[in-house]
C-alpha cells in the first residue's frame, strides 16, 4: 500500500503560496497513485482560518482517489473537535485508542489528536496503543509533538516560545512495536529517525517555507508499506540562502560571480542573497553604491527577496605595495589550501584598512 505523509500546512486563506502548496500535495498524491494522504497536523494555521476554508476544502478533498487522514495539531485541534465535515474522502483522528483500519485490512493507522498534555500522561496515553496493535499489520502513529532526541531549537516549530508540545523520546515508542510514526510539528526539514524495533519516526518538514528558517527544497514522505521512509521533492515555493563570498584575487566581475551563483538556481525558490568578500573597486570602475544598485536589478533577474550587503571595496588597500607583495607570495605558497589562503587573504586586507584607515 502506499501512504503520502505531510504535515504544518498552517494553511490560512485561498490561493495563497500555502493553499498551492496544499494543492500541489494533492496532484503528488494523484500522480503516484497513493491509497492513503495523511496530514500529521496543524492543516491551518488558527482554527478562524479552518472555518473560512471549510467549503473549499471539502471541494478539493472530494475530487481525489485516495483516502485522506488527518490528525489534529496544537494549531487546529479545537476546529477539529467540532466535527467538521470536509467531503466523504477525510477521515479524522479522534482517539488514540481508535485506529482506522485500511479497506484492505493491511495497514492499522492510530493517530494521537493533539491536547496539551504531561510527559507522564503522554506516555499513558501511548502505551494504550499496546494491547490494539495488529500483529500481522502494517501500525502506524500520527503524532503531533516534539522529538527529544534531536536538537531542535524553538523557531524549527515556527517561534511557538519555550512551552512543550507533547514531547517525547524515541524510547517512549519502544515496547509498541510501531513500523511507521509519521510525525508533525516541526518545519524545518525532512528528517527520520530510526526506532530499535526496526521501526522509523519521520517528520517530513512544511511542505513550504512558513519562514526564513525554512531553507531548501520542500519535500513530503512517500511510504510503500514494508520499506524505508523515501521523500519526495515538491515543487512549491521555498527559501533558499545564496552565499557569494568575493575573492579579492579573482580577476572576473564581481556581478558576473553572482549572476552564476544565481543562475543554477530553482524557479520556484524566494533567494535571500548574501555577498560577502572584498572586490577592487577602482579596477572594475566600480563604486559601492553603483555595485548596490546592479545587485537589486537583479531582483528583476531572479526572485530575489532581500539581499544581505556584506561586501567591501578594498581599493585603497589594493593599491598598497605591501598588499601587493603579500597577495604574490601567498598565491606562491604550495603547501597551504585554497580555505586557509582566502582566510589568510581576509585577516590581511582586514588589517590593512585598519591600519591605512
Ligand atoms: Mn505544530
Amino acid at each position: 500500500m502506499k501512504i503520502l505523509h505531510t504535515s504544518d500546512i498552517h494553511l490560512q486563506t485561498k490561493n495563497d503560496d500555502r493553499w498551492v502548496a496544499l494543492t500541489e500535495i494533492l496532484k503528488v498524491a494523484q500522480e503516484m497513485e497513493i491509497d492513503y494522504l495523511l496530514i500529521a497536523g496543524d492543516l491551518f494555521d488558527r482554527s478562524s482560518d479552518a472555518e473560512k476554508l471549510k467549503t473549499d476544502l471539502r471541494q478539493i478533498f472530494s475530487g481525489v482517489k485516495f483516502e485522506i487522514l488527518v490528525l489534529p495539531g496544537n494549531h487546529d485541534q479545537l476546529w477539529w473537535s467540532t466535527s467538521p465535515y470536509l467531503g466523504e474522502r477525510v477521515k479524522i483522528f479522534t482517539r488514540v485508542t481508535k485506529p482506522i483500519i485500511s479497506a484492505n485490512g493491511e495497514v492499522a493507522f492510530f493517530g494521537l489528536p493533539f491536547e496539551p498534555m504531561s510527559r507522564e500522561k503522554l506516555i499513558r496515553q501511548l502505551q494504550k496503543i499496546k494491547p490494539l496493535l495488529l500483529p500481522d499489520k502494517v501500525n502506524i502513529l500520527a503524532f503531533h509533538g516534539e522529538l527529544l532526541d534531536a536538537f531542535f531549537q524553538p523557531a524549527d516549530f515556527g517561534d511557538e516560545g519555550r512551552e512543550r508540545y507533547l514531547p517525547v523520546k524515541l524510547d517512549d515508542f519502544q515496547e509498541l512495536n510501531l513500523d511507521y510514526i509519521l510525525a508533525g510539528h516541526f518545519h524545518t526539514r525532512f528528517e527520520i529517525f530510526n526506532l530499535t524495533n526496526g521501526g522509523y519516526f519521520v517528520y517530513p518538514g512544511s511542505p513550504i517555507s512558513l519562514s526564513r528558517k525554512e531553507l531548501g527544497k520542500r519535500k513530503a514522505c512517500f511510504i510503500s508499506t514494508g520499506k524505508p521512509p523515501q521523500e519526495v521533492c515538491l515543487r512549491t515555493s521555498f527559501y533558499e540562502e545564496i552565499e557569494v563570498i568575493l575573492d579579492p584575487t579573482q580577476n572576473d566581475f564581481p556581478l558576473k560571480i553572482i549572476d552564476q551563483a544565481l543562475s543554477s538556481v530553482a524557479k520556484n525558490a524566494r533567494i535571500i542573497l548574501k555577498v560577502r568578500g572584498f572586490f577592487d573597486g577602482q579596477a572594475f570602475g566600480l563604486t559601492e553604491q553603483r555595485f548596490q544598485e546592479s545587485l537589486e536589478q537583479l531582483k528583476n533577474k531572479y526572485p530575489i527577496i532581500d539581499i544581505q550587503p556584506e561586501y567591501y571595496d578594498f581599493q585603497r588597500v589594493a593599491r598598497e605595495d605591501l598588499f601587493q607583495e603579500f597577495k604574490e607570495r601567498l598565491a606562491r605558497r604550495e603547501n597551504l589550501d585554497e580555505s586557509t589562503k582566502r582566510k589568510m587573504m581576509e585577516v590581511a586586507i582586514k588589517a590593512l584598512i585598519e591600519a591605512i584607515s
